[in-house]
């Protein structure tokens, strides 16, 4: 069975473009294939961030998942910090991936950029190696995830392929998988940043009310002219409105742009922030139903089971391979 694996970091609240370039897509899989879904924490911790602002967004984090169709009974929900075969793995594949390598990462060049060296975490650096042993943990074959983290996924697979080269076949040589439309949302109020978490300025977050967002798609920054065309360069506003209501429809790109032909920016952006608040209606309301109670996190206790249990077998079977002793064994 096709086993399909992805996480988000709990490190702020999540956006737009987290909904519709991951947690929208990931309960699709749920039937075909076996999920397994985590709250990436570890790997939150690679920028400086307040304890309890952590600890609070992991537990909304797996209520954002649950409300999105994740259903626990078929998919494995779970911490990445609960499951020590992470950080075990990391110790040992830490040595594979090299410093020329790690440092052409544009995650890694993009955040530390904004950071003065002797700020700059060991973990910002190595952040690909825990990346890589959250997916090969679970020999996982597709991975979903946005744009940004492609290169990352890339490097797992160089990665495994390596291991494999070297100690044999031992590994699951991973694929990512990207949506055609929606995989990188822009800023509203910049649309040639990505809308992200950390960066609060004008993006749309999944706890605003249906009001703030109606708003802020109508306020969202627009581009000269008067035509609804996608045109990333020259009309990268509109091109973003246009991808939001495409993916959110879930149609292409040129559907979207025939159905507004003919439209004004205003009129446009209305029928967007209707399609917006059409789909976070029922989800927001999902959610809310889910955080009110909270035996909802006994989610997250089952999934360390199951998810420890095949994560453990990969982990054994890697420190045999590079000649670790195993003093329980025979
Ligand atoms: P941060 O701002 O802390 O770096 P982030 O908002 O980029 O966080 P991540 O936790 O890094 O969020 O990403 C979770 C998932 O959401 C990943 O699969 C990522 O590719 C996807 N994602 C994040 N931002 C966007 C976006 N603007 N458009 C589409 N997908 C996105
Ligand atoms: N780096 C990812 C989060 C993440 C992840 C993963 C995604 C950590 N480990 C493994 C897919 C598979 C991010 O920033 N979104």
């Amino acid at each position: 069975m096709t086993r399909i694996l992805s996480g988000i970091k709990p490190t702020g609240q999540l956006t737009l473009g987290n909904y519709i370039g991951a947690l929208k897509h990931f309960k699709d899989f749920q039937d075909s294939g076996e999920v397994f879904i985590f709250i990436a924490d570890l790997h939150a911790l690679t920028l400086p961030i307040d304890p309890k602002f952590l600890n609070d967004n992991t537990r909304d984090l797996a209520a954002f998942y649950l409300a999105s169709g994740l259903d626990p009974k078929k998919s494995t929900i779970f911490v990445q910090s609960s499951v020590s075969a992470h950080s075990e793995l990391n110790s040992i594949l830490q040595n594979y991936l090299y410093m020329g390598e790690l440092s052409r990462m544009t995650q890694f060049k993009e955040k530390s950029a904004k950071m003065k060296d002797s700020a700059i975490g060991l973990g910002l650096f190595a952040y690909p190696v825990l990346m890589a042993c959250d997916i090969l943990l679970y020999d996982a074959d597709i991975v979903p995830v946005g744009e940004d983290q492609v290169q990352h996924v890339e490097i797992t697979r160089d990665l495994a392929n390596r291991i494999n080269k070297r100690y044999g076949d031992i590994l699951v040589v991973p694929n990512y998988k990207v949506n055609k439309v929606g995989a990188r949302i822009m800023s509203l109020s910049d649309p040639t940043v990505k809308m992200s978490k950390s960066d609060p300025k004008g993006d749309i977050f999944l706890k605003d009310d249906l009001n703030t967002m109606r708003k802020k798609i109508m306020s969202a920054v627009t581009d000269s002219g008067s035509e609804v065309k996608y045109d990333k360069e020259n009309k990268p506003g509109v091109s973003n409105l246009l991808t939001i209501y495409a993916s959110l429809k879930e149609i292409s790109i040129e559907e979207a742009e025939k159905h507004f032909e003919g439209y004004r920016y205003g009129d446009f952006k209305r029928e967007v922030a209707d399609a917006v608040v059409e789909e976070m209606g029922p989800f927001k309301a999902r959610y809310e139903e889910i955080i009110a109670n909270k035996s909802y996190l006994e989610v997250l206790r089952i999934g360390q089971e199951r998810a420890s249990q095949v994560a453990n077998k990969t982990l054994k079977r890697v420190q045999k391979a590079v000649g670790l002793l195993d003093v329980d064994g025979e």
